[in-house]
């Protein structure tokens, strides 16, 4: 079986482990978002795919969801010895090596796409990780600092002020004008079901739809397409998608969020037992809908949603 997934970083890779668990046989593309990637110290951190990479290769801080584990920081606090900042986004020691590799690559004229390919060939994540494009597309946020409006890098917002000021507009700059990664096109066309994990709707999963093809190819692809709520009991269950959500006029519910993506993407929507009541709300929309456990505990309980998660696109096929 064929599937591709759309993810973001940490739920994203969570469930990818799950559905690892629950298929090992099945044939895995997954199209990572570039959203989020920042430059920082002349390096391209690209931490969304890390973290796809890092879960899936057994190298992941598990408590943290992202970065290394068995991490130091000598290399941070030399840094911060000279006043080189920024301060507030902590790269650790391992880590650094992955973008010390990647820039280098790109530096000597690699796409992105290849330089991750080199990247898992060390970490051998079991999927075939491909960033949702090869160009430049960076998310920023437009905020209102000190009564006035500015734009911020996502990684500034959501890291530095997290999400503590109010988020205006989100805007994925340079994804009007990039091109779809070689691969991505052809792996949604060749899909037999393609999964939305839940992932941040807006900079996750917004992101990659909002480069051009993709939502089109999604939407076209003629097999199941089928997500899972990252909004349990009306609230994300890790990190302020709510905020960014409220940004783009989205009420931060699992029902919102399958109208937000609408029945021309999805086929199928997997709420928790605590929303079953947003079932029939769901299927009034158009989408098939069911209540199942959706917090991934562990390896276990995220193959468990992966399955139903096969299951309600067999259902809708
Ligand atoms: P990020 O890039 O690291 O923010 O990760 P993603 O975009 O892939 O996923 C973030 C979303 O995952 C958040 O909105 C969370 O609400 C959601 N999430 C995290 N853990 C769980 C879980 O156990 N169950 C569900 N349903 N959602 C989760
Ligand atoms: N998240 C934080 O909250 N603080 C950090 O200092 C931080 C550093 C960091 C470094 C590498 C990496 O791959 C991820 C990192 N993250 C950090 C997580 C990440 O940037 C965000 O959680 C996601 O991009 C949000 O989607
Ligand atoms: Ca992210």
């Amino acid at each position: 079986m064929r599937i591709v997934v759309l993810a973001g970083g940490i739920g994203g890779a969570r469930f990818l482990r799950g559905l690892k668990r629950a298929v090992p046989d099945a044939d895995v593309t997954v199209i990572g978002n570039t959203g989020d990637d920042i430059h920082l110290f002349g390096l391209k951190v690209c931490p969304d795919l890390d973290t796809v990479m890092y879960t899936l290769g057994g190298g992941i801080n598990e408590e943290q969801g992202w970065g290394r584990a068995d991490e130091t920081f000598h290399l941070k606090e030399e840094l911060a010895a000279y006043g080189v900042g920024p301060d507030w986004f902590t790269l650790g020691d391992r880590d650094f090596a992955t973008h010390i590799v990647r820039t280098q690559m790109i530096g000597a004229g690699y796409p992105l796409s290849a330089v991750t390919e080199a990247l898992c060939d060390r970490w051998k994540p079991g999927v075939r990780l491909i960033p949702m494009t090869d160009d430049r597309v960076e998310t920023h946020v437009v905020v209102e600092l000190d009564g006035e409006r500015k734009a911020v890098h996502f990684q500034e917002y959501w890291v530095r002020l997290r999400a503590s000021v109010p988020a205006r507009a989100v805007v994925p700059i340079g994804a009007d004008q990039a091109k779809p990664a070689p691969g991505v096109l052809e792996a949604i066309a060749e899909a037999d079901v393609i999964l939305f994990p839940p992932s941040n709707p807006v900079v996750s999963i917004g992101t990659i739809l909002a480069v051009p093809g993709i939502r089109e190819a999604v939407a076209g692809a003629g097999v199941p397409v089928v997500g899972l709520s990252p909004i349990v009991g009306d609230a994300p269950v890790r990190g302020m998608a709510d905020k960014v959500l409220a940004a783009i006029g989205v009420e931060a519910t699992a029902a919102a969020v399958a109208e937000h993506y609408g029945a021309e993407l999805l086929d199928g929507w997997l709420v928790d037992t605590v929303d079953a009541a947003s079932v029939e709300r769901v299927e009034a929309a158009g989408i098939r809908c069911r209540a199942v456990p959706l917090m991934m505990t562990d390896v276990e309980a995220a193959a468990a949603m992966a399955r139903e998660a096969l299951a309600l696109a067999e259902e809708v096929r």
